[in-house]
């Protein structure tokens, strides 16, 4: 089985969540900055989500043998109009998310990568979470309408984010 290019495609992968974990880490920075804590916490959470999935994919290839490669990061966006604005382009950056694991898991499915395909399985059960919870947020967000009293409640559950 000659699986070069996909494992060339699984270190971009690798490349994309430490991306993604610059990116939040952009948003908690925002969030602090407007003296929203909670909501910081929780994208610093998320941030560490997201190395863990880096990981996960840096371990799987070096357990291959192959030669791992970190490449440039791009500057994440650091201005935010709303946290509305934040959580919705969370939700945008977690649907490339899921469409890139997809294209990864076509892939290993063509070239009859069992094992690929099982550590893609393992992305693609953890996208269906992130997407609900960011659709969640988003949804309370859109209740809570701008109310100060309201956001600050939701401030500090968020919080609570472990
Ligand atoms: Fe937020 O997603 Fe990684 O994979």
């Amino acid at each position: 089985m000659d699986n070069k290019n996909l494992l060339n495609n699984l270190n971009e992968q690798y490349n994309f969540e430490l991306e993604s974990a610059y990116i939040y880490r952009a948003m908690a920075h925002w969030c602090e900055i407007n003296s929203w804590s909670g909501y910081a916490n929780f994208l610093y959470k998320q941030e560490a989500e997201e190395l863990e999935h880096a990981d996960k994919l840096k371990a799987y290839l070096l357990d291959l043998g192959y030669n791992v490669k970190l490449k440039a990061i791009a500057e994440p966006k650091s201005e935010y109009d709303s946290l509305e604005d934040i959580f919705k382009s969370a939700l945008e950056h977690e649907k490339l998310v899921t469409s890139r694991i997809r294209m990864l898991f076509e892939e290993a499915r063509d070239i009859n990568d069992y094992a690929t395909e099982d550590l893609l399985r393992w992305y693609i059960s953890e996208q269906v979470e992130e997407e609900a919870s960011f659709n969640d947020i988003i949804e309370r967000l859109e209740r809570i309408n701008g109310s100060m009293s309201g956001l600050y409640i939701f401030n500090n559950e968020m919080a609570a984010r472990q």
